[in-house]
């Protein structure tokens, strides 16, 4: 079969919607390369936004070492999140409308003015910060069983679902958020911990990276862009019934109920 980007694009927007899982797109595309694969994001993206939706923000993924390892992958990416993806904190998580979601926890920057690389440190990128937020991401990748090559995942907008932010929101002068802690709750039993140096060593690594390479692809993060920096810990499943609660040192908790 030959795929063009309009092709996968589609293909991945109608697995979604119709919560069918489906084989890489890479055992069958051999020039599908990152070039591609982020040509094919920002076309779901345009769909997304032919279709009513707008951009709320930008997400990494695979921000954590221990997390590429996991998924096979060498290499953090960015994907898009828009309105349709953002949850209420608190808010129950619609199983009915994903296909094997899993919850990570995240550390999420909300920007208070423009931020454009290339250049961006981590320094300059949190002067540009407004408020810091503890965060969920629930994650649903469009391919079986979560199996992908990295053109794949950037492809499918890095396995986007939901995202929820809590409802502390706190300057990120006076926080040391390297050592912000974090404890991953399921049903009451603590299953995963760990500090914001998971990923990137800082978060705000994290977001100067976003910055610096959506601006080779001539991308402003803007003002009011609320950016998840990427799973701190491994995710893990939910399921009908699951309580899932981030609880996190000094940014207060987020919970996420799967329904
Ligand atoms: O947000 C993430 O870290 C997900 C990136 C894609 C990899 C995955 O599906 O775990
Ligand atoms: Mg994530």
């Amino acid at each position: 079969m030959t795929w063009t980007v309009p092709m996968v694009a589609h293909t991945l927007l109608d697995a979604e919607n119709r919560r069918q899982d489906l084989g890489r797109f890479t055992d069958e595309w051999a020039e599908l390369d990152l070039d591609v694969a982020y040509q094919i994001q920002d076309e779901t993206l345009a769909r997304r936004i032919m279709r009513g939706e707008h951009i709320i923000g930008v997400k990494l993924g695979l921000t954590s070492r221990a997390k590429q390892q996991r998924m096979g992958v060498d290499a953090p990416l960015t994907a898009w999140l828009t309105d349709a993806m953002a949850l209420g904190s608190g808010a129950p998580v619609p199983l009915d409308s994903l296909i094997h979601p899993r919850v990570e926890p995240e550390i999420v920057f909300v920007l208070g003015r423009p931020l454009a690389g290339p250049g961006v440190t981590a320094t300059s990128a949190l002067a540009a910060v407004a408020a810091v937020h503890a965060g969920i991401e629930v994650i649903d990748s469009r391919y079986r069983d979560f199996r992908f090559r990295l053109a794949d995942v950037v492809a499918d907008n890095a396995s986007s679902g939901r995202v929820v932010a809590g409802s502390v929101a706190l300057p990120p002068q006076g926080l040391d958020l390297a050592l912000e802690p974090c404890v991953l709750h399921v049903n009451g039993e603590v299953v995963h911990t760990a500090t914001g140096a998971a990923v990137q060593g800082h978060p705000a690594e994290a977001l100067a990276l976003a910055a610096n390479t959506l601006a080779g692809r001539g991308i402003t993060m803007e003002e009011g862009w609320c950016v998840y920096t990427g799973g701190l810990t491994d995710a893990v499943p939910l399921a009908a019934g699951d309580q899932i609660v981030a609880e996190f040192g000094h940014l207060g908790s987020v919970t996420v109920t799967g329904e």
